[in-house]
């Protein structure tokens, strides 16, 4: 093993919106999280890749925490607060949009940290947007108020301090081999990525309720070669045949475009031209039966 060589797994956690899977995505180098304007995009951990020369890190993108009594919304909860537990370091992730709501809005991601005993970075995303003498103030209000070894400004989108992360994390975390060959990037299969690219694409041109209750769930996939398409079946799965009507549009227009955005990327992930077929179909209030989570969130 190379002298000083570190492995380890670092969940990134914070509330919904604040850039988590932008994060995933710039560190990895690769679209591995999907990413939208809305909240609550992430529904699952997922894992993202970090190979250097000085160190491996297997970072944990998780749904955004938040209180919520509908039954999906825990389930996404759970999942991140499980990812905590399972880490060696946790990066948490804030916002500086909003700099005097953001520590409050923070407190119950602050104390389910703290809860989970690991050592923690504090990472404040999305400084391309706020005005730099607002960022020292809210650096030290948040030294004060967790026990965070490093605070670290960021742009996650532009990718500004990202390094600076990739350091301290490095430094925290245990010595070890590389658990993952250096190329791989994640372990999710490409079903899943394209999955959750229609699933982005519905989030992205629907709105209100329609992207909260959307599932996207692969029905056939058949690999292509370099002459022949890869032919994809895919469900799209909402919670009441009004979700339906918009999902589909006027004369099937809005699900051509989903088809066509969601096929565009897909294809770039496959490496091969892509057949892609989408069928809408409505199952009444999926997102609150226990039967439906398991089966369309997964377990
Ligand atoms: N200006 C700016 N916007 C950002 C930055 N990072 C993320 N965003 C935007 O913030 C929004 C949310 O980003 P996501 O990465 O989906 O956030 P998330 O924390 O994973 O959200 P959930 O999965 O819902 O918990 C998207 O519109 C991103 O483009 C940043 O550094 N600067
Ligand atoms: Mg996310």
């Amino acid at each position: 093993m190379k002298e000083g060589f570190k492995c380890g797994v670092v969940a990134i956690a914070g509330r919904p919106n604040v850039g988590k899977s932008t994060f995933l995505n710039k560190v990895t180098g690769s679209k591995l999280a999907i990413v939208t304007p809305k909240p609550q995009t992430t529904r699952d951990r997922i894992l993202g890749i970090f190979s250097g020369d000085d160190g491996q890190i297997l970072f944990h993108d998780t749904p955004g925490i938040h209180e919520s009594s509908k039954p999906m919304n825990r389930r996404m909860v759970a999942r991140a607060i499980s990812a905590l537990a399972d880490a060696d370091v946790v990066l948490m992730m804030t916002d500086a949009t909003r700099p005097e709501q953001a520590i409050r809005e923070d407190a119950t991601v602050i104390a389910r940290v703290r809860e989970s005993g690991k050592p923690a970075v504090l990472a404040i995303n999305k400084i391309d947007r706020i005005d730099k003498p607002l960022l020292l103030p809210l650096m030290s209000e948040y030294m004060k108020h967790g026990n965070f070894a490093a605070v670290i400004p960021i742009s996650a989108r532009k990718g500004g301090g990202v390094n600076d992360v990739v350091k301290e994390l490095l430094r925290m975390l245990p010595a070890g081999e590389p658990l993952f060959p250096e190329d791989e990037l994640s372990d999710r299969p490409l079903r899943f990525l394209a999955a959750e690219i229609i699933r982005e694409k519905v989030t992205l041109l629907t709105h209100q309720e329609v992207p909260y209750s959307t599932a996207v769930t692969i029905e056939s996939w058949t690999d292509g070669s370099a002459r022949k398409a890869t032919r994809i079946e895919a469900t799209i799965h909402v919670e009441r045949d009004s979700q339906k009507a918009i999902v589909i549009g006027q004369g099937g227009s809005l699900l051509q475009r989903i088809g066509t955005q969601a096929r565009v990327e897909i294809e770039e992930l496959a490496g091969s031209r892509v057949m892609l077929s989408l069928n809408v179909v409505t199952e009444d209030n999926w997102t609150e039966s226990d039967k439906n989570l398991d089966r369309l969130l997964g377990e």
